[in-house]
């Protein structure tokens, strides 16, 4: 078998965010739904046959309700590590969005700070902290191409958004993008204070349920995982772990 050959293009991702998340911030562990810390299953036949294998990682911390990532590993066409964090909802801070997709077609890199508004004044207080980082890495990486009108709102003007045929071009600069984002990202973390205002936490909490009721309906992993582990544990996957605000807020 060429299992022992395949490359685990994100494992250093993984182990290398939560170092620094572990150098920045106090983490306490945020709780998995039982049975989803772990899951495999089998596909192709004969030959082929694979084993599909995702694990689901979570944090949080006094200013971060849930830092958590879904690592699905099936061999060397199929490596994904989509990686969130959601702020807690008395912070303006935005989302930090990592979606590190590899399939027999390629690589797919999505890579933000997912802003809450898009003022001119949220804008220059976030979002625009990235242009330098981005630019430098916006002439490196090919552009990923269109994206659907309606997840346009959800992205900042610092959106790094690639589809490199390389492995090698993920091992290097998608690495290193990577960690200036989640850097300056954590910074902003520990610069961010409590708001107050009433009607713009108000705001903020709307902000979020659209946000995550878009991200819920439209993820694009829906399939894969439907595939693999069926409808059930999908969408209990999706709404209890890693989509999982409005369920949080009705209990
Ligand atoms: N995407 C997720 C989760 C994943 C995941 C939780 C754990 O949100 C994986 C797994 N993303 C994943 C896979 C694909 C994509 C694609 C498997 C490939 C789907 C396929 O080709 O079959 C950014 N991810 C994408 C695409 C985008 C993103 C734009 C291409 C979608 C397409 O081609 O239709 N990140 C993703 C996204 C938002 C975001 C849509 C929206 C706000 O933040």
């Amino acid at each position: 078998s060429s299992h022992s050959e395949t490359k685990d293009l994100y494992s250093p991702f993984l182990k290398k965010a939560i170092e620094m998340l572990q150098s920045h911030i106090v983490l306490h562990p945020y709780p998995i739904p039982e049975g989803y810390e772990e899951k495999l299953a089998t596909t192709g036949k004969g030959s082929r046959q694979t084993t599909v294998k995702t694990t689901s990682y979570a944090y949080q911390s006094d200013k971060l309700r849930q830092i958590r990532a879904a690592h699905v590993q099936g061999g060397k066409a199929l490596q994904v590590l989509n990686f969130v964090i959601f702020p807690r909802l008395d912070y303006d801070l935005p989302f930090f969005g990592a979606d590190l997709v590899t399939l027999p077609g390629g690589h797919l890199i999505a890579l933000d700070m997912q802003p809450l508004f898009h003022t001119i004044d949220y804008q220059n207080k976030y979002s625009l902290l990235l242009k330098p980082i981005y630019e430098k890495y916006l002439s490196i990486l090919p552009w990923g191409g269109d994206l659907p009108e309606e997840a346009k709102p959800f992205f900042s003007p610092c959106f790094l958004w690639s589809r490199p045929s390389q492995d090698q071009l993920v091992e290097t600069h998608v690495f290193a993008a990577f960690q200036e984002y989640l850097d300056l990202y954590l910074r902003l973390v520990n610069n961010a204070v409590p708001i107050e205002d009433k009607q713009l936490l108000e705001h903020i909490q709307s902000r979020h349920l659209a946000y995550i009721q878009y991200r819920a309906e439209k993820d694009p992993a829906r399939g894969m995982f439907t595939r693999f582990y069926g409808s059930e544990w999908t969408e209990e996957y999706i709404h209890g772990f890693l989509f999982d605000l409005p369920r949080k807020l009705s209990t």
